[in-house]
């Protein structure tokens, strides 16, 4: 019998009482699960916070005297049903799978989860927990869209229906910005400390910006509370973070490596890379873990590792993804690979990103995006491009026009970031890679995307007219001219995003070397 059939026949679903009979080839939690307190309620428990915040208490946990800072999660969504399901089944435990890029594999089970509450079967136990003088801490992984930034005004989106529900509804929430102001008030009522409200999320500033629309949120609602909305102002700390962990989704196949090599069902294993970053600013309400035991970092200003990271990681990402989308590649280490793709991608990063960075104490930026070419190369990690791709819409006004508009202003040229957005614009026009084959596109405002794009062939410019998300990019002619030239080149008859790319560079590096010339 081979190793692998014999762990398959003692398969034993994972949970508390089965921990003690796994392989000593995985890390399990070594603490007293049952002594924990939840000082963190985490809301949105997707892949990336069991594969990051989650982990680093995890290791936390395994010191004396962090039994304060377990974690209940909330699942906001009707789509996290199934999760909580699991969860319940396997005592809140799940595995983490970190593939090295030399393909060594750190198997983990992670015990730091200790509960979760669905919001939408258990509403005012989310509210309780919120207010539970247990709780010190609020974190977020609600997505880049979850904050309802309208990305030209930077102002908090009226048009989400769910915020306008939760403004006329102060009782009735359903949005992470509806639950936590519900809290706070029972809080502030009762006298009780106010707790941080932490962001995990790819956004630049992403404490300033929860602050900024949490305090208009509250300021807008029906009937507003002016005395509320000033206490938040004053008690509640949203400290700024640079996170990073690339993690992508589970798949069949990771199910399966768990089952095989342990004999373990775990319905929800976690699998990511090896590298873990996390940058904190120090500014907490009511007392915060000792991350910085385990690997984190506290510094008195994030701003310039958050944009480093958004504006090379992120966008970078988004650059391979769209492109190689259209070329037929499906996950990020199948693009980097293609030397064309990698090379793009580190011209688009020296030339249109890198001279809007500073430089930080300690960082080497030409080390830094090696590193980052190296993780993206890595072929354990099938990070799918439909993954990269999705919700696109609020990423990348973050992402990559954010250094476009920085860029115009500097009088640089974006030729590489316009053929990303018109190749945008081809993708959600057609919504096939140039094989013909369907791409898999999840955007919530994937049908305006696709109207607009659809009027390309009669008005070369009609996708920049969606403002909301381009501002005033269609007037700037610094960048519309490159646009028109993709979008040309993009809907000319058997045209080859290879070979576009490839002109498109050249052009660029012409210029640059006449520049500097
Ligand atoms: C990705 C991120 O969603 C995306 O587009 O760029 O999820 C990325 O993998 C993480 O931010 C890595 O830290």
């Amino acid at each position: 019998m081979t190793d692998t059939t014999k762990n398959q026949t003692l398969s034993q679903t994972l949970c508390q009482g089965n921990l003690a009979k796994l392989p000593t080839s995985i890390d399990i939690p070594t603490y007293d699960r049952s002594q924990l307190k939840a000082g963190i309620v985490h809301i949105g428990v997707g892949g990336f916070h069991r594969a990051h915040q989650a982990v680093y208490i995890n290791e936390l946990l395994k010191t004396p005297g962090a039994e304060q800072w377990g974690i209940c999660g909330v699942g906001l969504l009707e789509s996290n049903r199934g999760l909580r399901d699991i969860l319940v089944r396997q005592d809140y435990l799940y595995s983490l799978v970190v593939r090295h890029p030399n393909g060594k594999i750190d198997n983990k089970i992670i015990g730091s989860m200790i509960d979760f509450i669905f919001a939408p079967d258990s509403k005012q136990a989310v509210i309780d927990k919120l207010a539970h003088s247990d709780t010190k801490i609020v974190s977020l992984t609600i997505t880049e869209g979850g904050y309802n930034v309208n990305p030209t005004t930077g102002e908090l989106d009226l048009n989400n229906a769910s915020i306008t529900h939760d403004i006329a509804n102060p009782d009735d929430p359903t949005t992470a910005f509806g639950y936590i102001v519900a809290a706070l008030k029972i809080r502030k009522n009762s006298g009780m400390p106010a707790f941080t409200v932490q962001s995990c999320d790819n956004i630049q500033h992403n404490g300033a910006v929860t602050r900024k629309m949490l305090l208009s949120f509250t300021q807008q609602q029906n009937p507003v509370d002016a005395e509320l909305s000033q206490w938040i102002a004053q008690q509640v700390q949203f400290p700024n973070a640079m996170v990073d962990r690339i993690t992508p989704v589970t798949t069949k196949a990771d199910i399966d490596y768990v089952a095989q090599t342990f004999g373990l069902l775990d319905e929800w294993p976690i699998t990511c890379e090896s590298f873990s970053q996390w940058v904190i600013e120090d500014n907490f309400s009511d007392g915060r873990p000792q991350w910085d035991k385990v690997g984190a970092q506290f510094v008195s200003d994030v701003t310039p590792f958050e944009k480093m990271k958004i504006r090379l990681l992120n966008a970078g990402h988004s650059v391979l993804g769209l492109l190689g989308s259209i070329h037929g590649y499906a996950t990020i280490d199948e693009t980097v690979s293609d030397k064309d793709f990698a090379d793009y991608l580190r011209a688009f990063m020296d030339l249109e990103v890198t001279p809007l960075l500073e430089q930080l104490d300690g960082i080497d930026l030409a080390q830094y995006k090696d590193t980052l070419i190296e993780r993206f190369s890595n072929p354990n990690i099938k990070d799918s491009l439909a993954r990269i791709c999705s919700e696109s819409s609020a990423k990348l006004p973050k992402f990559l026009i954010a250094t476009i508009t920085e860029n115009l202003i500097a009088k640089r040229d974006c030729s590489l970031a316009a053929l990303v957005i018109a190749t945008w614009c081809l993708y959600s026009d057609k919504q096939v890679n140039q094989s013909q084959q369907a791409l898999d596109i999840q955007d919530a405002m994937r049908d305006e995307l696709t109207k607009y794009a659809k009027k390309t062939p009669t008005d070369k410019f009609a996708f920049l007219k969606l403002d909301s998300l381009f501002g005033d990019l269609i007037i700037q002619r610094a960048f519309s001219e490159h646009y028109g030239n993709a979008i040309d080149a993009l809907y000319s008859p058997s045209s080859h995003i290879k070979e576009i790319m490839k002109s498109t560079l050249a052009k660029k590096h012409k210029k640059v070397s006449a520049e500097t010339k």
